[in-house]
């Protein structure tokens, strides 16, 4: 097969580079990567516990091809190899989560070689020079919980509390920075109101609940970890900029409500302790009673901020029943995922999170990246040319002062897309889940060359 002729840039030449180089970001600019413990360790190593992950992927027809985070990239053994990925990229520090169900198996119970893994990992990471982002849940609920009600129960933030104890005790003193929970929406309202990600419930109240107490989770864990005397503690939010589908007002009112649901709901309350009264609106009649009593719980100050953003979405009015949000398909191109490029939104949301929520808050782009198929004959150009355009929206965004102090890549490794399976592909490095092998890529390498300028 021929391979595709590469694009000109401006000037006609080829692109094959970054279009920025590190000194071109204020000094101390952090550049990491990111992963999540699920996605890439390979679950059925080191005695971790069932997660509902795994219970999901056995219901036909949730999990693309059965898949699961079994072997995934089989980071519990190969994780040496996987920190010099990030050492020789010329990164800076590496994102990473813990995983509840390997450190304890049943949701409550230490089991002591989850925790010897993560001390492991953490002492390759000082080693090499790297700063360790700890995210505490990454997605992979003990199955012991979900079956107690999971995150629609009060039980489950107070557990995670505990984890949070115990991260703190034997990791605390080796972090740069512990985020309680990636990405708020995904486990409250995509899980339990779109039904995409495990459980895969689809019942508004359900979902209000987890509204609530995903949020009330991040206050426990940050009163627990600064208990035990951790630095640096933050949120990490997803974020996806919201356009009307067309100028009726009823599609901007759509877009308010998504733009709601997704990207004020959480910073309303993490930030300020009260939740957007568009959305409050919708959800107060679900969420538990005396929830207003939490907020005070939930809005526990933090050191910084994160974004994970990858596209923006189209949205029009779809039926009576609230929230009645659709999103139609953007434009192409589009990335292997079907999201829309939009760099721009990036950039709007920076500031608007900067101006409405955070101040002064060090911002994080927490993860930032592009699935896209790649063969050898492949060149990974559209992933040079998704990054760049989003680091360029960072470097203008900081220019307007915006007080942002770093990015991440995600994702260092191809790895498990969640219901997506294995075939949707993130990494700045390919994986070959046959032979578990590294083939760092082109973007990869260019960016290594960025970062060493
Ligand atoms: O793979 C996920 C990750 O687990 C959370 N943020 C978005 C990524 C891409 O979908």
């Amino acid at each position: 097969m021929r391979s595709r002729p590469r694009r000109l840039d401006r000037t006609g030449a080829a692109m094959t580079e970054f279009s920025w180089k590190r000194s071109d970001f204020p000094e101390g600019f952090v550049f990491a990567a990111a992963t999540s413990a699920y996605q890439i360790e390979g679950h059925a190593f080191g005695g971790a516990g069932r997660t509902h992950w795994d219970r999901f992927a056995e219901i036909p027809g949730k999990v693309a091809r059965g898949e699961n985070g079994a072997v995934a990239c089989d980071h519990y053994h190969r994780w040496p190899e996987d920190l010099d990925l990030i050492r020789d990229a010329g990164l800076d520090a590496y994102r990473f989560s813990t995983s509840w169900a390997r450190i304890m198996p049943d949701g409550v119970t230490v089991n002591p070689d989850g925790l010897d893994f993560y001390d492991r990992l953490v002492d390759g990471m000082l080693e090499r020079g790297l700063r360790p982002m700890a995210t505490l849940y990454h997605w992979e609920l003990p199955e012991a919980l979900s079956l107690r009600g999971g995150w629609t129960v009060r039980e489950i933030p107070e557990r995670l509390a505990d984890l949070a104890t115990v991260v703190a005790r034997r990791l605390g003193d080796r972090l740069y920075s512990t985020a309680p929970i990636n990405e708020p929406w995904c486990v409250a309202w995509l899980s339990h109101y779109h039904g995409d990600h495990a459980p895969g419930t689809t019942d508004l109240g359900a979902a209000a609940r987890a509204m609530h107490y995903v949020g009330l989770a991040h206050g426990l864990c940050l009163s627990a970890l600064r208990a035990e005397g951790v630095a640096n503690l933050g949120a990490v939010c997803n974020m996806e900029y919201a356009l009307p589908a067309d100028d009726s007002a009823d599609s901007e009112t759509a877009a308010q409500l998504y733009d709601g649901i997704y990207n004020r709901w959480f910073p309303g309350a993490f930030l300020q302790g009260v939740y957007p009264d568009d959305i409050l609106a919708g959800l107060e009649p679900h969420l538990p009673e005396g929830w207003a009593r939490d907020m005070e719980v939930i809005s526990q100050p933090v050191d910084w901020f994160g974004i994970n953003y990858y596209t923006c979405r189209r949205l029009r009015q779809d039926g009576p029943v609230w929230p009645h949000v659709i999103d139609v398909p953007g434009p192409p191109p589009l990335t292997d995922m079907g999201w829309e490029i939009a760099p721009e939104g990036l950039g709007r949301l920076l500031r608007r999170t900067a101006r409405d929520f955070t101040g002064d808050t060090p911002l994080f782009v927490t993860e930032n990246g592009m699935a896209s198929p790649h063969y050898d004959d492949r060149p990974d150009q559209p992933r040079i040319d998704y990054l760049d355009a989003h680091l360029r929206q960072a470097r203008d965004a900081i220019a307007d002062g915006v007080p942002l102090r770093g990015y991440t890549f995600w994702s260092l490794l191809d790895n498990f897309e969640w219901a997506l399976g294995y075939d949707k592909r993130f990494g700045l490095v390919h994986v070959d889940f046959e032979t578990q092998t590294r083939t760092p890529k082109a973007s990869y390498r260019a960016l290594a060359r960025a970062l060493a300028d």
